[in-house]
């Protein structure tokens, strides 16, 4: 019995992670140095758009207090310019975590989403992972800038203590 249990367990696992893969491949997985362009057909034209990451830093320490790690954000954001020209700075930022520390995500990626709002324009899915956790925001495309339309956090803590 605690076998088939086990067995269960291990094929729902092994499905939530492959539902995952569809989506995210491991090649679209890439640390938060690689900022090498993407390459999305964000406005439809059948032409590869180019997305440029770029990662920054935040401060605010508290008057007064001494600049610790704690109070550095890290940030990654994404600027588009499309084969035709246009351009959208910062068209999402997205906080991975504190300087110097670790419960940052190691693992970022962007990704078409399809269309999920169904107007005809393809939307955006951002991924932030590590080992046992991860973050998932789908953008939509409104052509002159993105929105988020949903944020999803997996845990997948959850299942490896079950086992
Ligand atoms: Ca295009
Ligand atoms: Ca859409």
């Amino acid at each position: 019995m605690i076998k088939v249990i086990l067995f269960l367990k291990l094929a729902l696992l092994v499905f939530s992670v492959s539902t995952n893969a569809q989506q995210i491949s491991d090649n679209d997985r890439r640390g938060f140095d690689n900022l090498a362009p993407i390459f999305i057909d964000v406005d439809g034209d059948g032409v590869p758009d180019r997305i440029q990451p770029r990662t920054y830093q935040t401060y605010h320490n508290p008057p007064g207090k001494r600049l610790l790690n704690k109070y550095v954000k890290n940030w990654i954001t994404f600027d588009l310019k499309t084969s035709t020209g246009k351009s959208i700075k910062s068209f999402f930022a997205y906080n991975y975590g504190i300087a110097g520390q670790g419960g940052s995500y190691w693992v970022y990626s962007l990704v078409p989403a399809g269309d999920v709002n169904k107007d005809g324009r393809t939307d955006l899915m951002f991924y932030s992972g590590d080992d046992t956790s991860a973050e998932t925001v789908i953008l939509l495309n409104k052509g002159k800038r993105f929105s988020v339309h949903s944020r999803k956090i997996t845990d997948s803590d959850d299942w490896l203590s079950d086992l």
